[in-house]
This record gives C-alpha cells, sequence and structure tokens, in this order.
C-alpha cells in the first residue's frame, strides 16, 4: 500500500504536468519538448503500473509511449499521436478518481487484507542464513538501484530487501556514479532511461572504475526493446531484465550473478593445491584482524607451521606424493580451527594459521593436538613408477606468537618465525612459543 501510496503521489503530480503539456500539443501537434515530457509520464507509469495490480494502464501508458517513439522515427503522423495521448491521459485520470487499488472496497477478488494480493506487498521473505565460506562471515550482499523513477526504485528495493539483500536506492542519476564508488556494491540495478544521464555512459563508467571492475550490472529495460539490451550489453552490462518485471525474476537473476562471481572471488584467494587461502589474501586479513583486535582489546594469536624434513618426502617418493602430504595436510588443518580462524598456505609447505580471539595457552593446545594428529597418521600417496604403494607419516613443527600492546603484524610475525625457527633448532616435532615483550595485552 505504500509503494501504491508514492505511486499515487507521483502520478498525481505528474499528470498536473502531463496535462498542460498535453494543452500545448494540440495547439502545435509537433512540439517535440511538449511530447518528450508526456513521453517519460507515460515511460514511468509504462514501468511500474502493472506491478501495482495497474495492468491495464500500464498497457495504456506502454502504448502512449511507444507512439511518441513513433513520431520520432517519422512512423506515425504527430497530430495522430497527440490525440491518443490525450485519450492516456484519461485513462490516468480515471485511476486517479478511483483511487488505489488494494484499498477499493468493490474489489471483491482481492483478500480482505488488500496488501497481500500482489507480491509485491506480501511481507517480506525469510532472510536466508548468511552462507559462512571458508570461516570468513558474508555480509548479505549490498545492491545499488539507479532509477529516476522513486516508484520503480521503490518497487525494486522492496523486492530486494525481502530477498535478504542490502539495498541503497538512487534516484538522482546525476549523483548516481558517486553513489555506487562510494558503496562498492556487490551488484548494480541500472534503469537505461534518465533524465540527463544516459544509463550505458554511466555502467562504462562504473566499468572504468578499477574496484568495479567485475560488479556485476543488471540494466532495467522497455519490454521487447532488443536495441537496449544489445547496447547495455555492449556497455558493459551483464544482464538486463524488462519493466515491468517479475520481483521473482529480478531476485533470481540477482542470485545467479552474485554466486558467479563469489566463486570467482573465491578462486582467487585460495591455493590451487590445497584449498585453504593464498599469502596474498592471508596478509590482507591478517592486517584486517589484527586491526579489529586492537581496536576491540580482543586476544590474537599468528602460528606458522612447517612440515618436517619435506624434502625426504619429495625425495623418497617423488613429487606427486609430496603434494598429496600437503594437502592432506591442508584438509586436516582447517578441520582442527573454528571457522572464523584462517588458515592459510604460507610458502611451499610452510602454513600460517590466524587463531582469532584466541590467546596463547589455548592456541598453544590447538596447535599441540594437530601436531600430536599429523605424526599419528599415515597418508597414502602415488608412488614413483615401478615402486609399491605406500603410506607416508610425517611431522610438523610451529611457532606461536600472541599480539601484545604495541604491537604491530610485522613485529607479531617475526616472533612466530623466531618460534618456529627455535621449534626446529630444538629437534623439530614441537610446538614453541614466541618470546614475548613482557607486556600485558591491551
Ligand atoms: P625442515 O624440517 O628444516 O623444514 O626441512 P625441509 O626439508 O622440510 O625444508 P626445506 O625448506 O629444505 O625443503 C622444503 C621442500 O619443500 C623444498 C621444496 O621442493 C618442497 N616444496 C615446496 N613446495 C612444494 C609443493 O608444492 N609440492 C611439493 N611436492 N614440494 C614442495
Ligand atoms: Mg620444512
Ligand atoms: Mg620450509
Amino acid at each position: 500500500v505504500e509503494i501504491q501510496q508514492l505511486f499515487f503521489r507521483e502520478l498525481e503530480a505528474g499528470y498536473a504536468w502531463a496535462r498542460e503539456a498535453h494543452g500545448v500539443l494540440a495547439e502545435a501537434p509537433e512540439d517535440t519538448a511538449a511530447r518528450d515530457a508526456l513521453r517519460r509520464f507515460f515511460h514511468h507509469i509504462a514501468g511500474t503500473a502493472g506491478s501495482l495490480q495497474l495492468e491495464v494502464l500500464g498497457a495504456s501508458a506502454a502504448l502512449c509511449e511507444e507512439l511518441c517513439n513513433g513520431v520520432e522515427r517519422g512512423e506515425v503522423a504527430a497530430a495522430f499521436a497527440a490525440r491518443v495521448l490525450g485519450e492516456g491521459l484519461t485513462a490516468v485520470e480515471a485511476t486517479l478518481a478511483a483511487g488505489l487499488p488494494a484499498l477499493r472496497p468493490d474489489d471483491a477478488d482481492a483478500p480482505a487484507d488488500g496488501a497481500a494480493a500482489s507480491p509485491l506487498l506480501a511481507p517480506p521473505a525469510v532472510v536466508e542464513p548468511v552462507a559462512l565460506v571458508g570461516g570468513e562471515e558474508r555480509e548479505a550482499p549490498r545492491v545499488v538501484v539507479v532509477d529516476d523513477d522513486p516508484v520503480s526504485g521503490s518497487i525494486i528495493d522492496h523486492c530486494l530487501r525481502g530477498a535478504g539483500f542490502v539495498s541503497t536506492v538512487c534516484t538522482n542519476a546525476d549523483d548516481a556514479l558517486a553513489v555506487i564508488v562510494a558503496e562498492v556494491p556487490d551488484l548494480v540495478v541500472l534503469d537505461v532511461v534518465m533524465p540527463h544521464v544516459d544509463g550505458f555512459e554511466l555502467c562504462r563508467r562504473v566499468r572504468a572504475h578499477p574496484a568495479l571492475q567485475f560488479t556485476p550490472v543488471i540494466f532495467v529495460t522497455r519490454q521487447g526493446d532488443v536495441g537496449q539490451r544489445v547496447r547495455g550489453l555492449e556497455a558493459g552490462g551483464n544482464d538486463y531484465i524488462a519493466k515491468p518485471f517479475a520481483p521473482r525474476e529480478l531476485v533470481a537473476r540477482i542470485r545467479s550473478h552474485l554466486q558467479r562471481i563469489g566463486a570467482l572471488k573465491d578462486l582467487a584467494i585460495r591455493d590451487g593445491l590445497t584449498r585453504c587461502y593464498n599469502h596474498k589474501y592471508f596478509k590482507l586479513r591478517f592486517e584486517q584482524e589484527f586491526n579489529r583486535a586492537r581496536r576491540y582489546g580482543l586476544d590474537l594469536t599468528l602460528a606458522l607451521l612447517d612440515v618436517d624434513h619435506f624434502k625426504r618426502v619429495n625425495d623418497g617418493h617423488g613429487h606427486p606424493a609430496g603434494d598429496a602430504v600437503l594437502s592432506h595436510l591442508a584438509s586436516l588443518l582447517m578441520a582442527s580451527v573454528r571457522s572464523t580462524d584462517v588458515v592459510a598456505r604460507y610458502g611451499g609447505e610452510e602454513f600460517a594459521i590466524l587463531l582469532v580471539h584466541a590467546g596463547v595457552s589455548e592456541s598453544q593446545v590447538i596447535l599441540n593436538r594437530i601436531r600430536e594428529r599429523v605424526a599419528l597418521q599415515q597418508v597414502p600417496v602415488p608412488q614413483l613408477p615401478g615402486a609399491l604403494p605406500r603410506d607416508v607419516s610425517v611431522t610438523v613443527s610451529a611457532g606461536l606468537a600472541g599480539r601484545q600492546f604495541d604491537d604491530s603484524p610485522d613485529a607479531l610475525l617475526q616472533r612466530a618465525d623466531a618460534a618456529l625457527y627455535a621449534a626446529k633448532a630444538a629437534g623439530r616435532n614441537r610446538v614453541v612459543l614466541g618470546l614475548e615483550p613482557g607486556r600485558a595485552a591491551g
């Protein structure tokens, strides 16, 4: 009902304008400015009325809009168009007089609570649980909607919120680029037809921004306009949907794009052999987690873990056997820590584990448990040609360091590294705690 009310307010205001424009057109059917004003007016209605139980109004507005386009292309006589546009305005007038369909008492088909009749106005669907990917909690996807028509924008906004997205609607196309750059959303829904700003050009500018190169852009186009779809794809858009659209379709399309992008992002931050995070991503997360821990005064422990005498595995069983051991070890590590902890391949046969919200004493227990489990495992590995199949067993050494007051990521890393070195020097297959500067964490 709220969106319908907004639609009616806009319709009423627009109608006064449109009547004036039509007055001009009645006198001078060739007046381009007046016809343009009417085309824009009907364009808005065509895009939204159908989604608000006003299908007939939407269809007649679409016809009026197409008629204006026909005049521009020289296919329709201007005087004829002016007459039909007048009829279109009469249809708008009748709608305004009849009032909101959701509130109409004589609407026998509508349920007692008229709002429920429209899928758009139904209460938002239950938000699906937040997905966990490799321990990193994913926030709800953020979508920026650029649509100069506030009614259309509200309809899309309502769909998106109902589907569990966080959406920002931008009705001022001139600000759109700034809003998108500031938000860096996961996806953009872009109206093609807007005053002053060309949706295609806006898309090109979004694409040119380094942080938005891969952000999916979905164009909202006119029904059946193949030219607009093609231009949208050429401008760097990934998809299009025609107004008026089915909310379920929009949400399904957005989900499919987000899934594809999510899979690509995941590929970029993981190590191909072990499937745990790569060095580059670890550095980024380490910095983030360190800053967060410092801000909130939380514990953070870093462990560096290295396979003992790994060269012997490669030398004795071949490189593929070494690979199998590494990938087995990575799985064991990921299974041994909490989902919020970060396990990464730090180097060749060296792993980094970030234990979030964990102090050094509990981390020492966790790492020793890992060390014991590794030593007990027999990993089946492929053999050199001609050799009998064998199980291989390895041990690991680890160095630990906890975040201190006045610490820095580099200093923490250095202490963990020194502790690992000490573990190796002391005979391997052990966990060593890094030297603490002697101050309590703050
Ligand atoms: P230490 O106990 O002192 O750590 O001895 P180490 O033999 O494990 O250490 P070193 O650094 O001398 O050797 C590490 C070896 O790991 C050398 C390198 O060829 C091997 N390596 C690095 N990355 C991979 C990989 O992806 N697959 C395989 N199979 N081997 C790898
Ligand atoms: Mg080693
Ligand atoms: Mg090494």
